[in-house]
């Protein structure tokens, strides 16, 4: 659409069902390591509504003091597991030019949660794209461009699909308005998982 910014790519369906489902149990073993936590935003404490883990040798926070990368799980104060090599696969077969990817930011979603309009500008570089896969209920998803003013359009993501977002459209705004329930049978309890795949320093 004319207000989806360049360099935005949607690949449904990328993971198979049975893909889904590997990808998940992995996932699991990842969240015994490093527990789901609820981030907080900077200065208000106002907790989100998306509970957070992260694999990789970084990790994406968000606390009273800000938001940031970090190396350890801000409640064990562990690293953070390794990227599974699915996603790794995904990464080299979507953006082979891209250095390595040093941070994967894992979203849940119960089926209320939701995530307000906004930029990811906390890395280093914008160089690589960010890659997001979802698994789970569908979610409405909304992109615009650059400013925020700027206008948007809504698309749904659902399981096993990937989104890449490179070029103008790695500065875009987004936000994920609303979970659409009972429209995955995915995780026995509903809800929805997504995945970010992100390069973070320049080195
Ligand atoms: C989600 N996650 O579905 C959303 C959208 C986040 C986040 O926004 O920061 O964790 S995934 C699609 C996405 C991810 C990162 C950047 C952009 C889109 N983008 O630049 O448009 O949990
Ligand atoms: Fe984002």
């Amino acid at each position: 659409a004319a207000s989806q910014p360049e360099g935005f790519r949607l690949l449904p369906g990328y993971f198979s069902r049975t893909a889904q489902e590997e990808l998940l149990e992995t996932l699991r073993m990842v969240l015994v390591d490093a527990p789901l936590f609820r981030p907080v935003m900077p200065r208000t404490g106002k907790p989100f509504s998306v509970r957070m883990s992260n694999c990789g040798p970084l990790g994406w926070v968000s606390d009273i003091n800000g938001y940031r990368y970090q190396s350890v799980h801000p409640a064990t104060g562990n690293p953070w597991p390794l990227i599974p090599n699915a996603l790794l696969q995904l990464w080299r077969d979507v953006a082979p030019d891209a250095r390595e990817p040093e941070a994967c930011l894992i979203n849940f979603y119960e089926t209320s949660a939701k995530m307000g309009l906004h930029q990811d500008r906390d890395e280093e570089t914008f160089d690589a794209p960010v890659i997001s896969v979802s698994l789970g209920d569908t979610a409405t998803f909304r992109i615009g461009g650059t400013n925020r003013k700027d206008p948007t359009t809504s698309l749904r993501l659902s399981s096993g699909d990937v989104a890449v977002l490179g070029g103008p459209s790695r500065l875009a705004f987004h936000g994920i308005d609303r979970i659409l329930p009972g429209t995955s049978t995915l995780l026995k309890n509903g809800g929805r998982i997504n995945l970010t795949l992100r390069r973070v320093t320049r080195d």
